[in-house]
């Protein structure tokens, strides 16, 4: 799937916009994030209706690589989520129609047994996804170089499935440490990033560091997720009057 340029389809820094704060209040509680179970979502007054659509998302990356941790993060939990299923709900505006929605991604962190060989994936895992986060660490080289492996494993054709790639544990590598690395510590490097995405056509998320850095830190991502998603929602329908977004998710295999 051609990928769709940031702000074209959906208000970018939405959350910055004095007008979302109606909305954005409902996914906040005292300046944290506000956690919804799995049958609630957030509820808007009758005159700021907005709908809420739903997508799955499917977190893959080696052991270690941060796939718990950037869950936890998207939520804003403070503690690592253990479950496997985090439901991440995020005020939208469309940019043409002026229509506002709740996105809710239900975030599938199925841990390395899935990842490694998606034949062996939960059943549950699998069914219906909408996009694939590919997650690497920026402070493990063999991470990245497994990127391509991982990508390449995905059968579905590209306008079927969303696929990002997200770099955690960044920027945890100073560039005053770098001198003092040894050869046999790894690290991946802006140049690194640039060839990927020339090869791969995709854009690098980078995400990270030692203190959550609020919704600015994870706006983008969400805002490339919620975009693409809605863009190939958008294919979709034009090809297939049966469907919704977010309520008839094709079947994929990965
Ligand atoms: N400092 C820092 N540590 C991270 C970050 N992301 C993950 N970690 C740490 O890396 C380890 C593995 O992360 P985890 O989310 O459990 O990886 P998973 O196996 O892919 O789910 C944990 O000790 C995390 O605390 C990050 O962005 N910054
Ligand atoms: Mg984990």
């Amino acid at each position: 799937m051609a990928w769709v340029a940031a702000g074209s389809i959906i208000v970018s820094d939405w959350h910055r916009n004095p007008e979302s704060r109606e909305y954005f209040s409902k996914i906040l509680n005292k300046k944290k994030r506000k956690l919804f179970g799995l049958l609630e979502a957030p509820v808007m007054p009758p005159h700021l209706k907005a709908d809420i659509v739903r997508y799955k998302v499917f977190l893959s990356g080696k052991s270690g690589v941060g796939k718990t941790t950037l869950a936890s993060r998207l939520a804003g939990l403070d503690m690592p989520n253990i479950h496997y299923e985090t439901a991440v709900f995020w005020p939208v505006k469309l940019k043409e129609s002026g229509r506002m929605f709740f996105f809710c991604f239900q975030l599938w962190d199925c841990g390395e047994n899935a990842t490694r060989r998606f034949d062996h994936m939960l059943p549950s895992c699998k069914e219906h996804v909408d996009a694939i986060l590919f997650l690497f660490s920026f402070t493990d080289r063999g991470s990245f170089e497994d990127l391509s492996t991982q990508m390449s494993r995905v059968i579905e054709p590209p306008d079927r499935l969303v696929r990002l790639v997200v770099g955690t544990k960044y920027p945890l590598i100073k560039t005053d440490m770098k001198a003092h690395l040894s050869d046999h510590f790894f690290y991946v490097t802006e140049s690194d990033i640039t060839c990927f995405r020339e090869a791969w056509g995709v854009p690098v998320f980078r995400i990270g560091g030692d203190v959550s850095g609020g919704l600015g830190e994870i706006a983008p991502l969400l805002n490339a997720l919620a975009e693409n998603l809605w863009h190939q929602n958008y294919m979709h329908a034009s090809t297939s009057v049966s469907y919704y977004p977010g309520h008839d998710g094709a079947e994929i295999m990965v």
